[in-house]
């Protein structure tokens, strides 16, 4: 269970001029910071306080009505901006390699082509959302998107990248220009992270997650 803000593992400034050092102040401090209270608010005083926040997403039923909808908007909140941060950072960009280049090329026919696909639904996700890299229960990669603070893990899916598409994501810099935010991305993917969360997600196993 983790119900506090995570640090990040770089400074706010040090992803520019892919994303600028306000636009992470605010997204990291501020809007990451207000799912966690409100999760916390609606989860106190409950069992579910005592449970990761990825397995209360993944069984959603069985939160009680009056609390539900603050627990999947915020929780949801907290797992996917968790993972957002693990999976980008300076100094990154690259290309896929082993296992996962193999899977990626297995799924998509090449690396372009997965590229393609995966901004294809950055940019037509319409509104607030995300985009996915994720792998099913058979352990094969697919590409998905959300609608809100929707995690994939509600439809049983583990996610291994994510990409932030709201616009408070990149609305200072980039305003409505949302495809230049999505090329900007790709320089700023940490594919060792990604590979390590496939490695796991693969065996479904989610530890990985908040
Ligand atoms: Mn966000």
């Amino acid at each position: 269970m983790s119900l506090s803000l995570p640090p990040l593992n770089f400074e706010y400034n040090e992803l520019e001029p892919h994303i600028d050092s306000s636009t992470m102040a605010i997204h990291h401090g501020k809007h990451h910071q207000a799912y966690i209270s409100k999760y916390i608010g609606a989860v106190e005083g409950t069992s579910f306080e005592q449970k990761k926040v990825s397995d209360v997403l993944a069984d959603l039923n069985s939160v009680p009505d009056n609390i539900k909808m603050t627990v999947r908007n915020n929780g949801g909140g907290h797992l996917n901006h968790s993972l957002f941060w693990e999976v980008i950072g300076p100094n990154a960009g690259g290309e896929p390699v082993g296992e996962l280049l193999l899977k990626i090329n297995e799924a998509f026919g090449s690396v372009n082509e997965f590229k393609e696909t995966f901004s294809n639904a950055a940019l037509t996700r319409f509104g607030s959302g995300w985009a996915w890299l994720v792998v099913d229960s058979s352990g094969t990669l697919s590409v998905q998107s959300t609608a809100n603070q929707d995690a994939p893990i509600m439809e049983g899916m583990l996610p291994v990248l994510g990409l932030d598409v709201w616009e408070h994501a990149y609305y200072l810099s980039y305003q409505n220009r949302r495809p230049d935010y999505i090329n900007a991305f790709w320089n700023i993917i940490r594919w060792d992270k990604v590979t390590q969360f496939y490695e796991l997600a693969k065996d479904g196993n989610t530890s990985y997650l908040v």
